[in-house]
C-alpha cells in the first residue's frame, strides 16, 4: 500500500515562522511522522511539497499506478484552484484534503474549498495531526475497511 502525501505552497516554511497560526513542527517533521505510521500499517508514503501549482498538479497526475490514496494540503490553492480539483478528479483515487488550521475559522476567503468536494472528505484545525488522521484514514479506506 501506498500513499502520495502533497504539501502545498508555502507549507515548506512550516516551523520556522509563524508559529501561532502554523505550530513549531517542521514539515522534514511531518513527513518523518507519517512514513514512520504508514511503516506500522505495512504502508509507505511519498511526500512532495511544491510552490508552484502546475508542480502539484504533476504529482497527482503521476499517482495514478504508483499510489493507492493521496492526503492532499493543498494551501492556498485550495481555494483557487479549479485545475487542482480537476486533477484530483481525474487521477481517480481516494483523497483526503487535511488542512494544519481551521480554515473555517478564520477568514472567510478560507473558508471555501475548492478542491474538497473531489475529496472524499476534509480534514482541519488539528495542527500536524490533521495529516496523522488524513493518513489513518487514507489507510482505512485503501484496506476497505468500513467507514
Ligand atoms: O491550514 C492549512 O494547512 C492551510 O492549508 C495553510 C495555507 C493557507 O493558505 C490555507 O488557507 C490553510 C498556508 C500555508 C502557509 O504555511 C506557512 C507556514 C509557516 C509560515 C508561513 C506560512
Amino acid at each position: 500500500m501506498h500513499i502520495l502525501v502533497v504539501h502545498g505552497p508555502n507549507l515548506n516554511l512550516l516551523g520556522t515562522r509563524d508559529p501561532a497560526v502554523y505550530g513549531t513542527t517542521t514539515l522534514a517533521e511531518i513527513d518523518a511522522e507519517l512514513a514512520r505510521r504508514a511503516a506500522a500499517r505495512g504502508a509507505t508514503v511519498t511526500c512532495v511539497q511544491s510552490n508552484l501549482e502546475g508542480e502539484i498538479i504533476d504529482a497527482i497526475q503521476r499517482a495514478r499506478g504508483t499510489a493507492d490514496a493521496i492526503v492532499i494540503n493543498p494551501g492556498g490553492y485550495t481555494h483557487t484552484s479549479v485545475a487542482i480539483r480537476d486533477a484530483i478528479e481525474a487521477v481517480a483515487l481516494p483523497a483526503i484534503e487535511v488542512h494544519l488550521s481551521n480554515i473555517h475559522a478564520r477568514e472567510p476567503f478560507r473558508h471555501t474549498s475548492i478542491t474538497a468536494a473531489r475529496c472524499v472528505g476534509q480534514i482541519c484545525g488539528f495542527g500536524p495531526q490533521s495529516y496523522y488522521l488524513g493518513l489513518d484514514a487514507a489507510l482505512t479506506i485503501v484496506e476497505g475497511q468500513p467507514r
